[in-house]
């Protein structure tokens, strides 16, 4: 597996503190886009990502500490290529260069990239961790269609594949949905946090709430769209009502304190040029979030 030599490398870390073998952070982008329904691009989301990182205090003023160095680096891999594999050989290429990294010893960020991409690493993550995986997945939709427009990998049924082996779902910031994916209610091993619950104070306990229906070990998986579009106008499905700053570093925070956070992804970004304010929120996103990991191990 190669550390990316050329291009944008998270932070413009390079020799020493961005090499693969020393770091404990390895970033893999996942420039794959086939099915948006709506606004085009998201295959651009990683270098955008990269790119703004570039932007970044190194020194996080929550955390006290120099992220990069409590993780002992952040390696930036090669984009993976997509040419003409179909979405299950696009996931099965995903995994094995997740469970590759995650056999060397990985923290391992994935930076997509339409929602399938996710299914990769849910399926690496889910072989090393079984049922004691739980899936925390922030987002403004479900994704619970069994296929959309007539494929079963779409953005839209991301979940519905995932529900196909991971035995915990978390879907916090939801505020958009069919009356198909209804049928996950809240019972079982789905449970749905709505953002017009969340946001109009009418459930002050939720942040208690997700917790508790987190089981030991998470992997959380982050649409753009969680957010608002206030804050990241660039997403493929943009919808209104979404999380603010605060409200979402306040949740990964305590995730990451309360639990076990053994991975994390983020994806359908789609960068509109000349708007440089969301792409830099999702730089500082990111290394946040590998600051609340690093400070929790
Ligand atoms: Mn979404």
């Amino acid at each position: 597996m190669k550390t990316r030599r050329s291009g944008p490398r998270f932070l413009g870390l390079r020799d020493g503190d961005g090499d693969l073998e020393k770091a404990g952070v390895a970033i893999l982008p996942l420039p794959y886009e086939r099915t948006s329904s709506y606004v085009q691009g998201s295959f651009r989301g990683p270098a955008a990502v990269l790119d703004a990182s570039s932007q970044l205090e190194e020194y996080d003023e929550e955390l006290e500490v120099e992220i990069y160095r409590a993780c002992n680096g952040i390696a930036t891999l090669e984009p993976m290529r997509f040419l003409t594999e179909t979405a299950p050989e696009a996931i099965g290429k995903i995994r094995e260069a997740v469970q590759g990294l995650l056999d060397m010893g990985k923290f391992v960020v994935c930076l997509g990239g339409e929602h399938t991409t996710s299914l990769g690493p849910l399926r690496a993550f889910h072989a090393r961790h079984g049922d004691a995986l739980s899936v925390l997945h922030l987002d403004a939709h479900r994704d619970l269609r069994d296929s959309y427009l007539g494929d079963p990998y779409s953005h839209a049924s991301v979940m519905a594949r995932a529900l196909e082996f991971i035995p915990s779902l978390v879907q916090v910031g939801i505020r958009s949905h069919s009356r198909e994916e209804v049928r996950f209610g809240g019972a079982g091993n789905v449970k749905p946090y709505y953002a017009h619950l969340i946001k109009t104070g009418k459930m002050p306990d939720w942040e208690e709430r997700v917790l508790g229906d987190l089981r030991e070990k998470v992997y959380i998986t982050i649409d753009s769209d969680f957010f608002d579009p206030s804050i990241i106008p660039s997403v493929g499905t943009p919808e209104p009502g979404g999380f603010s700053w605060y409200e979402t570093t306040g949740l990964l925070r305590r995730v990451c304190e309360e639990k076990t956070v053994v991975g994390f992804d983020l994806c359908e970004f789609t960068p509109i040029e000349g708007v440089h304010h969301p792409d830099f929120t999702l730089a500082r996103l990111i290394y946040k979030l590998i600051g609340y990991v690093c400070m929790n191990p």
